[in-house]
């Protein structure tokens, strides 16, 4: 019997073991790789010592290769600690690096001597079709490989991106393969047993800003509803899930397909969250609309981003603001709690723009005062590799610093690693931002947040969320929001979740 070629893949840390939900891209490539390559997963989200935990599973002997799951912003960093720790105590294993980080930066991973493989994009054909040529299963040559960022000789070449799957949705995943898989699920709003689950896949719309519109390029697929239905049953069963927060980038779809997983949802009963469009709750009918009451949805985050028209064209969102306004509505009728996400200090008009932004939020939240909201900077990233973007590149080529130089982006993963980098990848800063806007976009941030604290937040005590909310009526009421102190000072000891950052 020949041994199977073993595969370490890594999920580096993220975020805190509490926050920590199933990492269902190292789960869906070790699906992938099933009965090809065995695979182990590491979670550093779990494991907080994952970088020696990775370093004695390859002393063990039996690792073949190393793939790592690497979003932009944290999760970047302890990718680099993790790679520069393998390369070093075992220089011949190569080490492939996936997901939205090297989707769309290949080229500054690859420029960093601890990456061998960049894959663009969905990862589960690629890696296999990779693996293949490494292992000598395959007589396919590296630049044969759609998805695949890769060096040659010193120059680094990007193959062609790979064409959309939907392969994915008829594996079932290998939960079993982590080490603990009932510590996936944790107390939310939405129940005492929250799971992470993603249901159909890709998004059918390509906005400039998106990261996910240059990993998915305007595709989607919706799982059939027997496997929604067959997948929840089994996280009930096995881990107790009693509620859902759904990972999909976009979950409501045309009508017609996504009214069939609303049924499973009625008949399941597990409160759930998603991400929507406005224009697509808008499209609901209102049987639909029965439907989803009975599924009880508790909440949306629908990507309203600007106030303006203009900006929403300009960034091909193909929304408009009285969308967002009518689905507000519509979601207050319906018992759902919209939470908006706005992309504040485009570079257009950042100042006029985020004072825009801070009036729009201000009519939402008198039209439904239970709207969450959420607030990010507008940072565009550069365009992936593999098919010239020319939307994106004109958005990203108009950017500038304070002095009116060209942005321009790092051209290494360690760069995209420094703060300043970091903070623009989790769009909470970007160099055209003047220190008065900065304080500005704090200290309303502050005060929005403490007279409307987030009802995803179940850590924070009652008494001190009310606390703040009345410390914070005043300057609300009066639009002051300037210098907040007694905000700031009382939120050292009452600390208030940020979903931005650790998610329900
Ligand atoms: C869950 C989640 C989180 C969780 C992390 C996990 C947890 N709680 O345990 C939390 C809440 C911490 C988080 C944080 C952030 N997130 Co987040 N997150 C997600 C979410 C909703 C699901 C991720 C997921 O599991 N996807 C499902 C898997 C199967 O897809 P996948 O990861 O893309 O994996 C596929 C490919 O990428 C590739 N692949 C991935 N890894 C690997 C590895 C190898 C070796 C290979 C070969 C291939 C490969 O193959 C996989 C299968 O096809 C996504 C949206 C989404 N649906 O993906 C956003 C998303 C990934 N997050 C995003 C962002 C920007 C962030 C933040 C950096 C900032 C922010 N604004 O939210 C923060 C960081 C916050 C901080 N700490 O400061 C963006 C990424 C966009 C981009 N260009 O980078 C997304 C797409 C949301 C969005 N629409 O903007 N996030
Ligand atoms: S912002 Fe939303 S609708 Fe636009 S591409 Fe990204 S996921 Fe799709």
């Amino acid at each position: 019997m020949t041994m199977l070629k073993h595969v370490l893949l890594i999920n580096p840390t993220i975020t805190s073991r509490r926050s920590a939900r199933f990492p269902l891209a190292v789960l869906n490539l070790s699906a992938a790789l099933a009965g090809r390559y065995a695979s182990s997963i590491i979670d550093g989200n779990i494991d907080r010592d994952f970088v020696t935990t990775a370093l004695r599973t390859l002393a063990g002997g039996h690792v073949d290769a190393v793939g790592l799951s690497v979003m932009g912003g944290p999760q970047l960093r302890s990718a680099i600690l993790v790679s520069k720790a393998i390369r070093a105590r075992f220089p011949g294993v190569p080490i492939i690096w996936g997901g939205h980080f090297p989707s769309i930066c290949a080229e500054p991973a690859l420029n960093e001597p601890y990456v061998d493989y960049a894959i663009r994009g969905q990862g589960e054909e690629t890696l296999v079709a990779l693996l293949d040529v490494l292992f000598g299963v395959s007589s396919e040559r590296l630049d044969n490989i759609a998805g695949l960022s890769w060096r040659s000789q010193e120059r680094v070449v990007h193959n062609p991106g790979r064409a959309f799957s939907t392969a994915g949705l008829g594996r079932s995943l290998p939960y079993d393969r982590l080490t603990n898989p009932r510590a996936y699920l944790g107390r939310t709003f939405l129940g005492n047993r929250t799971t992470g689950f993603q249901a159909a896949l890709g998004c059918r719309f390509r906005c400039t800003f998106c990261g996910v519109a240059s990993m998915f390029r305007g595709k989607t697929a919706l799982p059939p509803a027997e496997r929604l239905e067959h997948e929840l049953r089994h996280l009930q069963r096995h881990f107790g899930a009693d509620s859902v927060q759904f990972f999909d980038h976009n979950f409501f779809d045309r009508e017609e397909d996504t009214v069939p997983l609303l049924e499973v949802l009625s008949r399941l009963q597990l409160p759930w969250w998603c991400f929507a469009r406005a224009d697509a709750l808008l499209n609901l009918s209102e049987s639909s609309w029965a439907l989803v009451r009975k599924s009880r949805l508790r909440m949306a985050y629908i990507g309203a981003e600007s106030p303006s028209d203009w900006l929403l064209h300009d960034v091909r969102k193909g929304t408009r603001t009285d969308q967002t306004l009518e689905a507000v509505e519509i979601c207050r009728r319906n018992d759902v709690i919209p939470e908006l996400s706005f992309m504040l200090a485009p570079p257009q008009d950042p100042e006029g723009e985020t004072e825009r932004t801070f009036d729009f939020i201000r009519q939402v939240k008198r039209l439904h005062p239970k709207t969450e909201i959420m607030l990010y900077i507008y940072a565009p990233l550069p365009p992936a590799p593999g098919k010239p973007n020319p939307q994106v590149q004109k958005a990203v080529s108009a950017l500038s610093d304070t002095d009116g130089k060209p942005l321009v982006f790092p051209t290494t993963a360690d760069g995209w690693a420094q703060q300043k980098w970091l903070s623009y990848w989790c769009h909470t800063d970007a160099p055209w931002l003047t220190p008065a806007l900065r304080e500005r976009i704090r200290d309303f941030t502050t005060v929005l947040g403490c007279r409307f604290p987030t009802i995803t937040d179940v850590r924070s005590p009652s008494w001190g969320k009310a606390a703040l909310q009345a410390l914070a009526s005043w300057r609300y009421r009066f639009e002051r929001y300037g210098r907040p102190w007694e905000l700031n000072a009382s939120r050292k000891f009452i600390r208030l979740w940020d979903p931005r950052v650790s998610g329900l």
